[in-house]
């Protein structure tokens, strides 16, 4: 047990005493809000204040980074009934909550917390993923039909589909008749390929080799939506096609990639043919653990030789 943990402890216990005794509790000032939380969780990191014109409430600690895991975890609620349920609470969930409020306003770390993960968002939605990680990967690329950002952003029906010349490139490239077809794409957001891929893809090969599927070669599209599965899955003549695609970014994670995989893929398909495993980021289901539960989505689907809905079934 760690020294933190124990002289909560021995507080906790010191009141019980004093509340039986009937002498009155500690007051709260002697035991700061902060050291409570530290004690609950002891990552959050306490800087000393910095000043500035308008001096923090007397035992609030100063983050240098507000967006960092730390300071959002630290409840900015006045006079809290109950602190260490908020704290708790907070360490359920990446949602605002104990984030308290001045007036009917939010307060301006809130504020600028909210700034600053959007600012994350529109990053991830507009940068590029870095050529370099694609080269890491050993990752041939090719691009859907659209130009550039813009036209991918305002044309979804140009990111689903490729030029004649492209999918000559990947025929060329690429195994044919497989039993599992893996694409990378970017999607919506780029950070969460630079951020999940190189741990989801060897979990996911090696789990489809295991179970004795033969992959493909895999590679990456750039500025594709979820249906380019639908063109690749049909030149390669894969049994399941699967592409691990950046999810539209939140305020929650800038992140977080999805999984949509289709058994014997066709362009125009309805997309209740599709089934998805969302949410693959570090707080959400992690890269290393989505890889293996795809390759047991895939396994299933090669069974039933049907994906979506009609999995389901
Ligand atoms: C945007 C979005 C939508 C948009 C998609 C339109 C668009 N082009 O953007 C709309 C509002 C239409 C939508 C509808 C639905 N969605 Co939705 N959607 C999302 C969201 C917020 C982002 C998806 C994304 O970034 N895709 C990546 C980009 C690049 O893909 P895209 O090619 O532009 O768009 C395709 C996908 O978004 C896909 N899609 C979107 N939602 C779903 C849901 C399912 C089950 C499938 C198979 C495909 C799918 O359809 C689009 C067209 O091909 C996710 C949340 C998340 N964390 O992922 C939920 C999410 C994927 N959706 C979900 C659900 C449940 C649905 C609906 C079934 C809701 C309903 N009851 O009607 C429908 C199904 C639509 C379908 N295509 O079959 C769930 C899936 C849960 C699960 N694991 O099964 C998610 C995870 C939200 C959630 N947390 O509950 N969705």
């Amino acid at each position: 047990m760690d020294k933190n943990s124990m002289n909560l402890i021995v507080e906790r216990v010191l009141e019980t005493i004093a509340a039986q005794s009937g002498a009155s509790p500690k007051p709260a000032e002697e035991k700061p809000a902060e050291a409570r939380a530290e004690a609950e969780n002891p990552s959050l990191v306490r800087k000393p204040s910095t000043g500035g014109a308008v001096p923090p409430p007397k035992d609030a600690p100063v983050f240098e980074d507000i967006t960092s895991k730390q300071a959002k975890a630290y409840p900015t609620i006045d006079n809290a009934a109950d602190f260490d349920s908020v704290v708790r609470m907070k360490g359920k969930t990446p949602a605002r909550i104990g984030v308290g409020r001045s007036g009917p306003r939010l307060k301006t770390q809130t504020l600028l917390t909210l700034r600053a993960d959007h600012a994350a968002a529109r990053d991830a939605v507009f940068k590029d993923v870095d050529e370099k990680l694609l080269e890491q990967l050993g990752l041939f690329s090719v691009k859907t039909c659209c130009k550039d950002k813009n036209e991918f952003l305002t044309r979804p029906d140009l990111g689903r589909a490729f030029d004649n010349e492209t999918i000559e490139k990947i025929k060329s490239e690429c195994k044919k008749d497989i039993d599992v077809q893996l694409i990378l794409s970017d999607g919506l957001s780029s950070t969460p390929i630079e951020a999940n891929a190189a741990k989801i893809l060897p979990a996911l090969e090696e789990g489809l080799k295991d179970k004795g599927y033969s992959v493909g070669t895999n590679f990456f599209v750039k500025f594709g939506r979820v249906a380019c599965e639908d063109a690749i899955c049909e030149a390669l003549g894969a049994k399941v096609v699967c592409i691990l695609i950046g999810e539209r970014p939140g305020l929650a994670t800038a992140e977080s990639m999805s999984a949509y995989i289709a058994y014997k893929a066709t362009v125009g398909m309805p997309e209740s043919r599709r089934t998805v495993v969302s949410n693959i980021h570090s707080a959400g289901i992690p890269a290393v653990e989505a890889g293996a539960y795809i390759a047991d989505v895939i396994e299933m689907i090669m069974n039933a030789k049907a994906s979506g809905v009609e999995l389901q079934k």
